[in-house]
């Protein structure tokens, strides 16, 4: 694998204007530029429209519902952006505790409210509130931009050269569902993890990136354009990506296909933007299209930020083995052996990064 100084990375801590931060004091400016540099380039801006969001709860689960462990409930979230209205539903299965409860905030591949593909029960049991909704719901995983939250930014289903894509509107739904989840007095609005799988790990990324509130977040398997450095990647490259899924991102990344070398950031610039807060990323050691060893690299290129404040990283690794935890810092790095998908084992990383 290459090492992080063979990829030739923008330095992460070096100012447009050539200062090095070097305190967490200086670090917001510099958080503002990689911001602007990511929205402008990677995931794109969304238009910047006035938006009203309420919730309404649609249904509460029965006394039965997990043994009577725990609580359900799904939630309506009627929104409007630019005056328009659009709702979508999610749900909360929140164990019933004496103290508020730190949640993960999904975002689902299921439309099955609640979910049967994620281990909700034992979520639940491990003392998390566990929130979810289909990504699907929000806007359609394709290029019409006349659907859903998309319309609602884009009228007339055109987007420009540095408009947000896909990514960037289920990254907006997130913030959305946390605006109502620090409402919530089941759950510690200070402990709200946002998680996802791959294309959602993207998301959950760019979500826990723009939005501060989230007190961190983890990217399973996120891979190209998540997690995985872009400088040297295996698998997935801009090019694949672009051509694939170009409504995924701001239509400005298509041009660096191939011209990895000459973008103004990496992704270790968007694992940055989640500091000072705590971070896990996970791989499969058999998903090769998303590069394990480059998002583990990732991890490793962020560790000069989070020294800022005294806060660990893991560190860069030569070989890594196809099991391995790397827990105990503030950014956290999980491989365990098999193919891309978001499994149990992944779940029990989280457990013990996020406890
Ligand atoms: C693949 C895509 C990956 C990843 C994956 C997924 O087809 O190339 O970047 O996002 O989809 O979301 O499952």
């Amino acid at each position: 694998m290459k090492s992080i100084k063979e990829r030739n990375l923008p330095d992460v801590l070096l100012c447009a204007d050539g200062t090095r931060v070097v305190s967490p004091e200086q670090w917001p400016r510099r958080r503002a530029e990689i911001d602007a540099l990511l929205s402008d380039t990677l995931f794109g801006r969304l238009p910047n429209l006035p938006f009203t969001w309420r919730c309404e709860t649609e249904s509460e689960g029965d006394e039965s519902y997990q043994a009577g462990k725990s609580i359900l409930r799904v939630v309506r979230m009627d929104v409007t952006v630019g005056g328009k209205p659009f709702s979508w539903k999610f749900f909360l299965s929140l164990p019933k505790r004496e103290t508020p409860v730190p949640a993960f905030l999904m975002l689902m591949f299921t439309r099955k409210l609640p979910a049967d593909t994620v281990p909700v029960e034992e979520i639940c049991d491990e003392g998390f509130g566990f929130v979810g909704f289909d990504y699907q719901d929000v806007t359609s995983d394709d290029g019409d931009f006349t659907n859903g939250l998309a319309a609602l930014f884009y009228p007339d289903g055109r987007r420009g050269e540095h408009d947000g894509g896909k990514i960037a509107l289920w990254a907006w739904a997130a913030s959305r569902i946390l605006d109502y989840l620090q409402t919530v007095p089941e759950i510690d609005s200070r402990r709200i993890y946002v998680t996802g799988h791959s294309r959602l790990g993207k998301s959950a990324l760019w979500a826990a990136a723009r939005d501060e509130r989230f007190a961190g977040g983890a990217s399973i398997q996120s891979g190209c354009s998540g997690a995985a450095l872009a400088r040297g990647k295996n698998g997935e490259t801009v090019e694949k990506i672009t051509n694939v899924f170009p409504y995924w991102f701001a239509p400005a990344y298509a041009a660096f296909a191939n011209r990895e070398a000459e973008m103004p950031f990496d992704q270790h610039d968007l694992l940055a933007l989640a500091a000072p807060r705590r971070l896990l990323v996970t791989s499969a050691a058999d998903d090769a299209w998303a590069d394990p060893d480059g998002e583990a690299l990732g991890c490793a290129a962020v560790a000069p930020v989070y020294a800022l404040w005294g806060l660990s990283a893991p560190a860069e690794r030569a070989d890594i083995p196809d099991s391995i935890a790397l827990l105990d810092g503030q950014v956290g790095y999980f491989r365990r052996p098999g193919t891309h998908c978001f499994s149990r084992d992944d779940w029990h990383a989280l457990f013990r990064f996020f406890r």
